[in-house]
């Protein structure tokens, strides 16, 4: 079935949930939606006044009270909110009860004792949607806000709850609509002086959405950042500083350091947030030849971190040079993106410090940062480097569209290539009408963002990742 306007995935009835974390704090909300919110909380909620005359918006102090037998079961603040102005669009009641799971547990469950159905994961919001309240791209910005790692992260989708995406989404799309209006029109008045200017000015702004929507995909990759962060292995022979990187990295002795070599042995991980991207740093045991099976164990944990990290950093001594096994790593990653690090440059000799440079130039020439751990110098380089690495030009978060899910890059890309096809069609001399299926297409790949055409099963899909009570 296609969703095409509102409320065609059939009639609601009552839903329930615990909103708010599972666990104990101050509060926590049990949330009501639908015909029967407020029925059922006229029959459990005791306060100065009736449900019916409480004014909508308003929150009242009362009692969650057993209808069965009286009991007592919590001491809460209600709010009520009328449809259509609410989170779901529909009547909503929100029950502000003590945090304890074991309190918001019997209140939910008294509440389903009255008829009501426990709400399924991300309910609210497929109804938030489903009743235009907003559209699919918005909804899905909810996941993405409540699982944003960090504070870019957050802004992005905050950006796009808002519905900035959907703005630029909707606008490409009606640009589409209202080109195959034109080519419709000349279609049924056919000169062929019209067709010809019609021609043009329809792959002028076909080309011009194209590249309007090309943009918007580019930003994905920063988008993906911001969301999923990055995996960067730090590797090296023993005693180069790896865990000592990892430590000034956090701001805590979060891993041992010691002077004996094959210190580290399982793989240490630490999330750390660099300039916005969140990088999850893996610190790993000094890769060398042992005879030591548990070292050597690390030694393999090491090589596997690198092989599947997005980033490798490779942390040289600075006071032995580049030694042969040095260059074996450098060796081995040179397929990986990759920042050497010349550490220890504290007390390592100068001279030696340029001999190791222009051997590493020569040797793949990787990105190279100078740092001490000891002095923490070069680790503001080795975060910029990492940056340029992995967000290619200036996005400024401000202004710009950023998209931070898959789904949308992909319907961005088919629509851009449906765009492409139309043009090749026209390139290859075909009438115009033949572009119009093209044309349609991409702009029904558009149509899916912000859920203007889109199936009820990709509609179910989506909200089954949200969590339960959203
Ligand atoms: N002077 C100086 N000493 C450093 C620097 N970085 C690390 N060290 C010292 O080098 C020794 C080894 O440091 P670690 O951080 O444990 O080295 P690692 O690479 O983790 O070593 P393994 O875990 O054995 O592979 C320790 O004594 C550190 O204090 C530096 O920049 N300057
Ligand atoms: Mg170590």
């Amino acid at each position: 079935m296609m969703f095409n306007g509102k409320g065609s995935f059939g009639d609601f009835d009552t839903i329930a949930a615990i909103s708010t974390p599972y666990g104990t704090g101050g509060v926590g909300i049990v949330r009501i939606s639908g015909p029967g919110a407020f029925g059922t909380a006229a029959r459990i909620f005791k306060g100065r006044r009736d449900i019916k005359e409480i004014k909508s918006h308003t929150v009242s102090h009362g009692k969650i009270v057993d209808p069965a037998d009286d009991r007592i079961i919590d001491d809460v603040l209600l709010t009520k909110m009328d449809g259509p102005h609410t989170f779901t669009g529909e009547d909503v009641i929100e029950i502000n009860c003590h945090g304890g799971i074991v309190v918001l547990k019997n209140v939910l469950s008294l509440v389903l004792r009255q008829g009501v159905r426990a709400a399924g994961p991300g309910e609210f919001t497929r109804r938030a949607f489903i009743n235009g309240r907003m559209d699919l791209a918005q909804a899905e910005a909810v996941i993405d806000l409540i699982n944003a790692k960090t504070d870019e992260g957050s802004r992005a989708a905050a950006a796009q709850l808002e519905g900035r995406l959907s703005e630029r989404i909707a606008s490409a799309r009606k640009s589409l609509i209202q080109l195959i209006a034109r080519i419709e029109a000349v279609v049924e008045y056919p000169e062929h002086d019209i067709e010809d200017i019609t021609g043009d000015i329809v792959y002028e702004g076909v080309l011009k959405i194209r590249d309007e929507l090309q943009e918007i995909s580019e930003g994905f990759e920063r988008g993906r950042l911001l969301r999923e962060g990055i995996t960067a292995a730090i590797i090296g022979k023993p005693n180069a500083g790896k865990s000592s990187l990892l430590n000034v990295l956090a701001g805590s002795s979060r891993a041992i350091v010691t002077d004996i070599p094959g210190t580290t042995r399982d793989i240490i991980e630490e999330y750390i947030n660099i300039k916005g991207i969140p990088v999850r740093f893996l610190d790993t045991a000094g890769i060398r030849q042992t005879q030591d099976p548990v070292e050597s164990i690390g030694v393999e944990r090491a090589r596997g971190a690198a092989l599947s990290a997005d980033l490798v950093i490779i942390v040289l001594d600075g006071q032995t040079g580049l030694l042969p096994e040095d260059l074996d790593i450098i060796r081995e990653t040179a397929e990986k993106k990759r920042i050497v690090l010349i550490n220890k440059t504290d007390v390592a000799d100068e001279e030696r410090v340029q001999t190791m440079k222009k051997r590493l130039r020569e040797s793949g020439d990787p990105p190279v940062v100078v740092t001490s751990m000891v002095e923490g110098t070069g680790v503001d380089e080795l975060a910029e480097t990492i940056e340029r690495l992995f967000v290619s030009g200036d996005i400024g978060l401000n202004n710009e569209v950023i998209i931070t899910n898959v789904r949308h890059k992909q319907l961005i890309d088919e629509a851009i290539s449906s765009l492409e096809e139309a043009e090749a069609a026209h390139t290859g001399g075909l009438p115009l009408d033949f572009a119009t299926i093209d044309i349609k297409q991409s702009a029904e790949f558009l149509g899916q963002i912000t859920g203007e055409s889109v199936t009820e099963e990709v509609v179910n899909e989506i909200f089954s990742q949200f969590c339960i009570g959203k």
